[in-house]
């Protein structure tokens, strides 16, 4: 017990003594946090002198002293000293509270040399295994119909009763089950006949080949047709053969985060409640109209569903602010971006990269709304209407170009670590970048 004592005394006295010392640094040393919100995730780097024992116990306490969990330590020959010193470059990754971060590394500069460290990583937590997306469910609910009185359904208890009921579903689906198949009453069929009917003409004469063709292979095999809305668990099979994407039920408007999280895996969270009767050509949620004409039939071409899954992986641990950027992009740029090429002329396709809420595409067709060309910097920061069509919309001269500038945007975003996933257990390998 006195042993024990005196190592807390100890512990004490070296806190105190990193306190003042952290005072005593310099400001350009000081890691300097924007808010305060629980634990820090860090990379340190330093060297130890063999000739200055115990100089490795004495540094090691400095973790101890602060509670700091360490995830990965190791050690290698120091390459900058002569071997005759014997000198050993340690890395070290820990978990430390925020607030004692700064004093925590003026303590091992008092005892190792050459002491670096990445910048603050805040914990953003991201699935790692494709089972972990059953925690990937928060949704935004500003939109739904219990809560926007501008919603058509706010009004009508019977359709909140009845989007809630679907909504379930969602909530209580795990990774791996069949995805319970929902009896669409004649009047949510009604509603889905007249988008249906009307996107399918203008389909015709203005999707791509891309589009055209995952939808005439949507039409043979899985149900898709105006009298007909598409049960997701036929169009997940029907995905997974094509593109290796599944689908798996969402209740609502899911957040940017965990959206662009599962396609990481190659998973598309889709509604299955319909929009409201009074209002079939607009909708201010996503539902299964939006999602299933407008996003499925993307995934299942090949390249679109790679540049998905790159983009879910770009999203993973990224900062707030990357993925706003991500998502206000999106909002222009999701599946529609191939889906929705004006073909003015057979050799040169111009896209029209938006979030498509069914007439919002006969909308970016007329004169209207003023076009851009598209530039994901630009499009990372156009505000976004999400209650009425968009006053600006983003055009490509043609589709690869579009999709090489946002991989490129994509490839700019910064995060001490990269991802890699692993198609045999459809999970997330991380790796440290020193
Ligand atoms: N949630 N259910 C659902 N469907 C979407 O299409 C969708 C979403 N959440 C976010 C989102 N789309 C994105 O466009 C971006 O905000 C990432």
């Amino acid at each position: 017990l006195g042993r024990r004592q005196s190592l807390i005394e100890d512990a004490r006295k070296e806190r105190e003594a990193a306190a003042a010392a952290a005072e005593a640094a310099e400001a350009s040393e000081q890691i300097v946090f924007e808010e305060d919100d629980g634990k820090a995730l860090l990379n340190l780097f330093f060297t130890l002198r063999t000739s200055k024992t115990p100089a490795l116990s004495r540094t090691l306490k400095v973790f101890e002293t602060f509670e700091a969990k360490i995830h990965h330590l190791e050690t290698r020959p120091c390459r900058k000293l002569k071997d005759s010193l014997g000198g050993l470059e340690y890395f070290v990754r820990f978990e430390v509270h925020l607030s004692d971060v700064n004093t925590l590394i003026s303590s091992i500069k008092r005892n190792a040399e050459d002491v670096k460290t990445t910048k603050e990583v805040k914990f953003h937590w991201f699935p790692k295994r494709i089972a972990d997306l059953d925690k990937c469910h928060h949704l935004v609910t500003k939109f739904d119909p219990d809560l926007d009185q501008d919603h058509p359904g706010y009004t009508d208890p019977a359709y909140r009763q009845r989007r809630k009921m679907i909504g379930d579903i969602a909530f209580r689906y795990r990774h791996g089950q069949t995805i319970p198949r929902v009896e669409y009453t004649e009047e949510e069929i009604g509603t889905w006949r007249e988008v249906y009917s009307t996107l399918r003409d203008l389909y015709t004469t203005h999707a791509c080949s891309e589009y055209l063709e995952a939808f005439r292979l949507l039409e043979r095999h899985c149900g898709y047709s105006p009298d007909n809305i598409p049960q997701l668990e036929d169009v997940s099979r029907f995905l997974k053969e094509r593109t290796g994407f599944l689908l798996r039920p969402v209740a609502g408007l899911l957040s940017a985060r965990d959206f662009l999280a599962s396609l990481a895996f190659r998973v598309f969270q889709c509604t299955q409640y319909i929009r409201h009767a009074s209002s079939p050509m607009h909708s201010p949620e996503p539902d299964c109209v939006h999602e299933l004409l407008g996003h499925v039939p993307m995934l299942a071409d090949r390249t679109f569903a790679q540049f998905s899954q790159n983009l879910g992986l770009a999203s993973l641990g990224a900062s707030d602010e990357d993925i706003e950027k991500l998502s206000t992009n999106l909002w222009y740029v999701p599946s529609h971006l191939f889906a929705f090429c004006r073909c003015d002329d057979r050799s040169q396709l111009s896209c029209h990269l938006h979030f498509l809420l069914s007439t919002s595409f006969q909308h970016s067709l007329s004169d209207e709304p003023e076009t851009r060309e598209f530039e994901p910097e630009a499009a990372a920061v156009q505000p976004y209407q999400d209650q009425t069509y968009q006053p600006v919309y983003f055009i490509s001269e043609s589709f690869s170009d579009a999709k090489e500038k946002f991989r490129a945007y994509v490839a700019g975003i910064k995060r001490p670590f990269s991802v890699r996933f692993d198609p045999y257990t459809s999970s997330i390998e991380v790796l440290d970048n020193p």
